[in-house]
């Protein structure tokens, strides 16, 4: 994997949590996208080589809305860039890791996207993310 490229953060509202991030790390948020897909509003911020992604639901089946009952705000999970997602997707297979999708699907900011189960990876939700060129 070649680096962090995001952490994502479960919040209850953008709109409360973009100024507060803003604050907190001096620097704009330079992007809001809905992924109706998986039913999550993102806003992100670049900090160095990697980026912070907040991530409110936008419905109650929302993997977001889950986690913000059962656990409340907070980490959510890390994404890591990978050069080729479908020889690491077939790579985690092979060393036993459950993976949440078959292929990888469209996510936010022009990325191909794949989770991890948080069972299997000392209870951290991993994702590997690949830019579509
Ligand atoms: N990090 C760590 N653990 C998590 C977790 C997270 N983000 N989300 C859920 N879990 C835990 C649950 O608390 C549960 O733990 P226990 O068994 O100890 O109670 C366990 O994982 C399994 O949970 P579950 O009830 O079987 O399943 P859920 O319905 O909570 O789904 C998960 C969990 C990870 C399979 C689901 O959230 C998923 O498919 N996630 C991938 C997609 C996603 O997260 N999309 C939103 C972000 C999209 C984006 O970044 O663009």
């Amino acid at each position: 994997m070649l680096k962090v490229e995001h952490i994502g953060i479960a919040v209850k509202s953008l709109d409360v949590s973009i100024p507060l991030f803003e604050k907190l790390l001096n620097t704009p948020c330079y992007k809001k996208e809905e992924v109706a897909s998986e039913n999550v509003l993102t806003a992100f911020f670049q900090q160095g080589e990697s980026k912070i992604e907040l991530l409110e639901a936008t419905a109650p089946e929302s993997a977001i809305a889950k986690y913000l009952d059962k656990k409340g705000e907070g980490m959510h999970h890390i994404a890591f860039e990978v050069a080729d997602i479908y020889a690491e997707m077939e790579r985690l297979k092979s060393e036993g890791f459950i993976l949440l999708s078959e292929t990888p699907k469209k996510g936010a900011d022009n990325k191909l996207i794949c989770f991890v189960h948080p069972k299997n990876t000392n209870g951290v939700l991993i994702e590997i993310c690949q830019e579509i060129r």
